[in-house]
C-alpha cells in the first residue's frame, strides 16, 4: 500500500437477495476480498470490510409474484440464507446489512436529494411501455415476446436468453405483459438521469490516464464503454418495490436499484460506524476497494463513481480488482438453471471442509480469464495439495517431534549448509506473497503460500530426520526446530486463505496469535515451548464421494433438457396452402465434408433429381461426414439460398432435435429416385 493512505475500506459486491450464493459468487468476489482484509489485519492495517445484500431490482418482484408473496419475504428468506452461507465459509466482513435498511433508505434518500438539488440530474418524459390491465408501468423483464434476432418467442424485454442478444422492449416482436398477459400500450412516463455524458472527459483522465494500474479487463472494459462514449442514465423507475422518489409528484416512482445499491456500501458503513463513518468514505488518505464480478464494472467503475463525485464529498474507488466468470464443469454457472455449486448444498455434503472450497476457488481464480470448476480439480487439489504436501508436512513434523521430543520444540544445535540454505529459500517467501496480495493477484500468492510446504517436505526428505535419530540427537534437534518453524510460518502466510485450518494449527502449535510481520522468522516459536495434541488438518476426497457430485449434476442437466423439451409448445396453425409452399425432397449425398473454422457445419452436396446442389448444415457435432456420404437426406428445395462461412447453401437438411440437443438426420425408409417430392 503507498504511504498516503492510512485505512482502507474494502467492499464486496451486494448480492441480490433472491436466492442463495454459489460458487460463482465466492470464486469472483468473496475470497478474494476476505482473503485481502485479513491480509491486512495481520499486517494490522487499519481496515473496514462491508457487505450486505441488495434488496430491490425488479427479479426480486417478479420472484414475489411467482411465489404469490410479498418482495420482503423473499428478501428476508435469502438475506438469512446468505448472510449464514458468508459466516460459514469465514467470509469476516465488518457488517452484513441490506438495502431494506432503515439506515440505508435515510443514506440513499438523502444521496438522491443532494444531487437533486444541487441540479445534478436532467429531467426527461419519453413513453415507455405500461400494462392498461394491472395499470402499471412495465419494467423490461417484465416485458416477454418475439426476440427479433432468432425467434424465440420468450424473450424478455431486456434480453434474449436463448440467443444471448441484449435487447430493448421496442424491438420485442408482439410483446405481452407478463404481469396480465395485456398487450402494453406506450405511455409518457417522467424520469430523473444523471448526465454521464458531462462526466466522460473526468472519467477518461481519471480512469485511463491515472488508473493504469488497474487489471487489463477491467481497464479495457472501462475503455470500450468511454470509446463508446456515455448517454444520461435513468436513476429512477415505475415500480412499486424500492426507495421512494423524494421528489414531489414521483409518487409509483422509486430509486433504481443500481442507484441506491453501490449506496448500499456507505449506509452499511454509518450502521456499523455511526460516529465515524465519514472517516472511511470522505477523507482522502482513506483507500477505498470495491472487489466485484465483471458485470459489473462498469456500475464500480464509470457509474457510481461518476455519482460521488457528483455528490462531490465522496472519495473515489482506488482500485476496482474485478475478476471474470467461473463456469461449472464447462458450462456458465445459471441459477435459472440450477447449474451451480450452492454453498449452502456444498456445506451439507461436505461439512468441516470450506476451506478445501476457499483453496480450490483461489488456486482457479478467474483473475484474467474465465476459468472452469470441475469436481475432479476439486479432488485433485485437496488430494495432491493440500493433503500430500501441506499436511503431509505438517503431520510429519509434528509426528517426528513428539516421537522425539515429548512435543517439545527443540533447540538448535549446529546449523549446517543444508539448513542455511532453506532459511534462505522460505525467508524470501514473505516479500513475494505480499507483493503478489498488494497486486490483487490472489492465485500466485497462495501458490507462494504453498511452496513454504514444498520447501518443508524438500527438507525433510533430505535431512532424514528418522535416520538421522540412531546415531545424532542434536542434529535432529536442529532439523525439527527449523521444520516447525516452517510450519508456524505456514500458519501465518495462509491465515489470509485458510483461516479455519490456520487456527487450529495456531492452536497445535500453541502460539499465542498471528502477526504477518514476523512471517519469515525462524525464531517463531522458543525451544521448550511447549506444543498441543496434533491432528490431521485435511484428509484424502475419495472417488465415490466426487462421483456423487458429478451425479447430481448430470441429474440437473437431465432435468433441464426435460424441461426445455416440454416447454416447446405447437406452433401457431398454417393453411394447407402454406404448407404446399415448401418444396420438400429427397436426395443423395454425393459428397460431405467439414466446413474450415466452423466447428459445428458440414458441407454437402446432394444428388437432388435435376442437378447437383450444395447445403451446409450445423450438425458436424452429430455426424462423421464419412458416414453420410451414399445416404438419402429430405431437404427443402426452394428455400431462398444463405451464405454460411462464406459458402451458398442452397436449401436445409431436415432432422430432428432430440431431448438432450442431439440431432438425427431423416431418411425414407426404403431407398427412393432422387428429387423424390415429400408430401
Ligand atoms: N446485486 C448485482 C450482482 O449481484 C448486484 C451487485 C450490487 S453491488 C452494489 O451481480
Ligand atoms: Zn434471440
Amino acid at each position: 500500500m503507498e504511504k498516503k493512505f492510512k485505512r482502507t475500506t474494502v467492499t464486496a459486491a451486494l448480492p441480490y437477495a433472491n436466492g442463495p450464493v454459489h460458487i460463482g459468487h465466492m470464486a469472483g468476489v468473496y475470497v478474494p476480498a476476505d482473503t485481502y482484509v485479513r491480509y491486512l489485519r495481520l499486517k494490522k492495517q487499519p481496515v473496514i470490510f462491508i457487505g450486505g445484500s441488495d434488496e430491490h431490482g425488479v427479479p426480486i418482484t417478479i420472484r414475489a409474484r411467482k411465489e404469490g408473496c410479498k418482495p420482503q419475504d423473499i428478501v428476508d428468506r435469502y438475506h438469512k440464507i446468505i448472510k449464514d452461507s458468508f459466516k460459514e465459509f469465514g467470509i469476516s466482513f465488518d457488517i452484513y446489512s441490506r438495502t431494506t435498511s432503515s439506515t440505508h433508505h435515510e443514506v440513499a434518500t438523502q444521496f438522491f436529494e443532494d444531487l437533486y438539488k444541487s441540479n445534478k440530474f436532467v429531467e426527461k418524459t419519453s413513453e415507455q411501455y405500461y400494462d392498461p390491465e394491472a395499470k402499471q408501468f412495465l419494467a423490461d423483464r417484465y416485458i416477454t415476446g418475439t426476440c427479433p434476432h432468432c425467434g424465440n418467442e420468450n424473450a424478455y424485454g431486456d434480453q434474449c436468453e436463448k440467443c444471448g442478444t441484449s435487447l430493448s422492449p421496442m424491438e420485442l416482436i408482439n410483446p405481452k405483459s407478463a404481469i396480465s398477459g395485456a398487450q402494453p400500450i406506450m405511455c409518457e412516463t417522467t424520469h430523473w438521469y444523471l448526465p454521464l455524458n458531462d462526466y466522460e472527459e473526468w472519467l477518461r483522465k481519471w480512469i485511463l490516464e491515472e488508473h493504469k494500474e488497474w487489471r487489463p479487463n477491467v481497464y479495457g472494459q472501462c475503455k470500450s464503454w468511454l470509446d463508446m462514449h456515455l448517454q444520461p442514465r435513468a436513476v429512477t423507475r415505475d415500480l412499486d418495490w424500492g426507495i421512494p422518489v423524494p421528489v414531489k409528484g414521483a409518487e409509483g416512482k422509486v430509486l433504481y436499484v443500481w442507484f441506491d445499491a453501490p449506496i448500499g456500501y456507505i449506509s452499511n458503513t454509518k450502521e456499523l460506524l455511526p460516529d465515524s463513518w465519514e472517516t472511511w468514505w470522505k477523507d482522502p488518505e482513506t483507500r477505498l476497494v470495491h472487489f466485484i464480478g465483471k458485470d459489473n464494472i462498469v456500475f464500480h467503475c464509470i457509474v457510481f463513481p461518476a455519482m460521488l463525485k457528483a455528490q462531490g464529498s465522496f472519495i473515489l474507488p482506488d482500485n476496482v480488482p474485478a475478476n471474470e466468470f467461473l463456469n461449472l464443469e464447462g458450462d456458465k454457472i445459471s441459477t435459472s438453471r440450477n447449474w451451480a455449486v450452492w454453498l449452502n448444498e456444498y456445506l451439507v455434503d461436505f461439512p468441516g471442509k470450506q476451506d478445501v472450497l476457499r483453496y480450490v476457488l483461489t488456486a482457479n481464480a478467474p483473475e484474467t480469464k474465465d476459468n472452469d470448476f470441475t469436481w475432479k480439480d476439486f479432488q485433485a487439489r485437496n488430494n495432491n495439495e493440500l493433503v500430500a504436501i501441506f499436511g503431509n508436512f505438517v503431520n510429519r513434523a509434528m509426528v517426528l517431534t513428539s516421537k522425539y521430543f515429548g512435543s517439545k520444540v527443540p533447540a538448535v544445535s549446529e546449523m549446517l549448509q543444508i539448513d542455511n540454505d532453506i532459511v534462505a529459500e522460505f525467508v524470501d517467501v514473505k516479500s513475494k506473497v505480499e507483493n503478489y496480495l498488494d497486486n490483487f493477484r490472489f492465485r500466485d500468492a497462495q501458490k507462494e503460500a504453498m511452496n513454504l510446504a514444498r520447501i518443508g517436505n524438500k527438507y525433510l526428505a533430505d535431512t532424514e530426520p528418522w535416520k538421522v535419530a540412531k546415531t545424532d540427537m542434536a542434529r535432529v534437534q536442529t532439523i525439527l526446530n527449523l521444520s516447525l518453524q516452517l510450519v508456524a510460518n505456514l500458519a501465518i502466510a495462509f491465515e489470509p486463505f485458510l483461516p479455519f485450518t490456520c487456527e487450529k494449527l495456531r492452536k497445535m502449535l500453541n502460539m499465542p496469535e498471528f502477526d504477518w510481520n514476523s512471517l519469515g522468522s525462524i525464531s517463531l516459536l522458543e525451544s521448550g515451548h511447549e506444543m498441543n495434541q496434533h491432528e490431521l488438518l485435511f484428509e484424502k476426497i475419495e472417488d465415490d464421494v466426487i462421483e456423487a457430485q458429478v451425479q447430481k449434476l448430470l441429474a440437473t442437466k437431465k432435468a433441464n433438457e426435460e424441461a426445455n423439451y416440454r416447454a416447446k409448445e405447437i406452433r401457431e396453425v398454417v393453411d394447407f396452402s402454406d404448407f404446399e409452399k415448401l418444396d420438400i425432397r429427397v436426395g443423395t449425398v454425393l459428397e460431405c465434408n467439414k466446413v474450415p473454422k466452423a466447428d459445428k457445419l458440414l458441407q454437402f452436396l446432394i444428388e437432388d433429381g435435376l442437378d447437383k446442389r450444395t447445403i451446409v448444415s450445423g450438425i458436424a457435432k452429430h455426424y462423421k461426414p464419412e458416414d453420410l456420404v451414399g445416404k438419402q437426406v429430405c431437404f427443402i428445395a426452394n428455400l431462398a439460398p444463405r451464405k454460411l462461412k462464406g459458402i451458398e447453401s442452397q436449401g436445409m437438411i431436415l432432422s430432428a432435435e432430440n431431448v438432450d440437443g442431439s440431432l438425427s438426420i431423416i431418411m425414407p425408409e426404403k431407398s427412393v429416385k432422387p428429387g423424390s417430392e415429400v408430401k
